[in-house]
């Protein structure tokens, strides 16, 4: 008889997925707080059959080829694979597999929630609030934010994540305009009634928000550098609950300071977790909006990317091909992290 899989857990995850991953495999979880170092990664895998791992875990060329040679897949719990050298890991005859489609909804949610926090000045009013106590109550003129109806929203990236920004900026009457690899077919820009331009600085120049949803990778690296920034009009904003290196911080930063930009809605950070204390000072004054990577942080999306984890694992256990194989012309032409 087959044994069960042996798995390397690289984080906590859902209580329920943690006790069905322990009945179908023989499972190891890293029961800290933290991301493991590569040399625990590599001690924690000896005799395992797969890693599963995270955003937070760095997956290079040196890690792949140091794998125990019983390690045959990569099963990501995420959507994003930045983190994976994932063209050393199929040299290495790797498989490799993330958990894409059920996180989607909740990440646009947040998106939209985030594209109107600032014009809308909610985390403002609630610290208001919180500051003031004996607030002096409403008047004509008092805490007045901007319309988000009929103002351009340039979405950068029309996957299914920038796919569901799009129909829900639609409801709240923006203009949606996206810069994509390719135009998407008509079905969805007929409905969304989305300008889709082929030319990233065109568009930054003809918007209000900019909201990120391309995958990292060589080509988007910084795809907001500082000259894109400059591109976008004054007074716009920018949205990113994608990964922090799609845009050039420091830039943005200093865009804000000088209020050449509005404002900034961000749920990622380079140097995580020590944010840049320019950007502190920023959300401080109500400049922008921080979230702590919360975009796909609900307990349903959470349950049923640890589900895809497992069918992925089974069907490749049993032989099969897994739903969300990663493959090198598809969805990533190549990875970030050289
Ligand atoms: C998670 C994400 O926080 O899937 C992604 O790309 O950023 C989030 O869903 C993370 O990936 C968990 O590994």
């Amino acid at each position: 008889t087959l044994h069960k899989p042996k798995i390397l857990v690289t984080r906590r995850l859902p209580a329920s997925i943690e006790a069905r991953m322990a009945t179908l495999f023989e499972t190891d979880v890293n029961e800290g707080d933290v991301a493991l170092t590569s040399e625990d990664i590599l001690a924690g895998l000896a005799g395992k059959d797969v890693l599963v791992s995270t955003i937070t875990d760095r997956i290079d060329a040196d890690l792949i080829r140091r794998l125990p040679p019983s390690v045959r897949l990569i099963a990501q719990f995420g959507n994003g694979v930045d983190n994976i050298d994932l063209e050393a890991a199929w040299a290495a005859g790797l498989t490799v597999t993330n958990t894409p489609s059920v996180l989607t909804e909740d990440t646009a949610d947040m998106a939209t929630a985030l594209m109107l926090s600032l014009p809308r000045r909610l985390v403002e009013g609630t610290q208001m609030l919180l500051r003031d106590r004996q607030w002096a109550g409403w008047s004509p003129t008092s805490m007045l934010g901007h319309r988000l109806r009929g103002k351009a929203l340039g979405i950068v990236g029309m996957g299914r994540i920038g796919t569901a920004v799009a129909q829900r900026a639609r409801a709240f009457g923006l203009n949606i305009h996206y810069f994509s690899r390719q135009q998407r077919p008509l079905a969805v820009e007929t409905p969304l009634g989305a300008t889709y331009w082929d030319d990233l600085d065109a568009m930054l120049g003809e918007v209000d928000i900019v909201s990120l949803h391309t995958p990292l990778t060589r080509d988007t690296h910084h795809i907001l550098s500082a000259e894109r920034l400059d591109r976008m009009k004054p007074g716009s904003y920018v949205v990113n609950v994608s990964r922090p290196e799609l845009l050039d911080e420091t830039a943005l930063i200093e865009r804000l300071e000088s209020g050449r930009l509005a404002g900034a809605a961000l749920d990622v950070f380079e140097n995580r977790p020590d944010i840049n204390p320019r950007l502190l000072a920023l959300a401080e004054a109500n400049r922008v909006v921080l979230t702590a990577h919360m975009a796909s942080a609900t307990l349903e999306a959470r349950v049923e990317m640890g589900e895809a984890v497992i069918v992925n694992i089974r069907a490749f256990m049993d032989g099969h091909q897994p739903p969300h194989r990663l493959l090198p012309d598809r969805p990533l032409p190549r990875t970030a992290r050289a």
